[in-house]
């Protein structure tokens, strides 16, 4: 899910809340490779964009906001710097390698949230049986097809994120 935001780290990730998720964490190359093509197929360029990356509780101590390890970076050559002892929030597209800064969490810039669980919910929906062995397949496939279209410019379309997202799994409801 991409959002235009702009809005401050916090405001970003307590709107995920109200959708059901947090801002994405990133675990591998290629989940990056999939939120980077979002926010290129969505803004039509490589915009930054905070992702759920923090060092606010502690400095230096990297966590995600959705409580998943913090067991892959990609940062960008001399970051994170916790520039003026002021950077604590995690965004992506930095600069021409479009790695990861740490960057004041007040600035304003769009965001990717992520469900997780809801990914579960979509293939539960799809089919009641096989929802556990199926889970992490189907993660990757509906991530990876149709959704940056579909899910992207739905709820890219109109500021009402609440609305849009319920739409859309309406949508995928009626489909199947
Ligand atoms: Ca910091
Ligand atoms: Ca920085």
């Amino acid at each position: 899910m991409f959002f235009h935001g702009p809005k401050k780290w916090i405001d970003a990730e307590l709107s995920c809340h109200e959708v059901g998720g947090n801002l994405a964490s990133v675990h591998n190359n290629g989940e990056y490779q999939f939120l980077r093509d979002l926010v290129l197929h969505v803004t039509k360029e490589n915009s930054y964009a905070w992702i759920g990356g923090h060092d606010a509780v502690e400095e230096a101590v990297w966590q995600w906001s959705d409580g998943t390890a913090f067991d892959f970076n990609l940062w960008a050559s001399g970051e994170p710097d916790n520039l003026n002892g002021n950077e604590h929030c995690l965004h992506i597209n930095h600069k021409e390698h479009h790695l990861w800064n740490d960057h004041p969490c007040s600035r304003t810039m769009s965001y990717v949230c992520a469900r997780r669980q809801n990914v579960k919910t979509y293939s539960s929906e799809c089919s009641d049986s096989n929802e556990s062995s199926h889970s992490s397949e189907s993660r990757g496939s509906s991530e990876s097809h149709g959704s940056s279209e579909s899910r992207g410019s739905n709820e890219s379309r109109g500021s009402n994120e609440g609305r849009g997202s319920n739409e859309s799994r309406g949508s995928n409801v009626v489909q199947q």
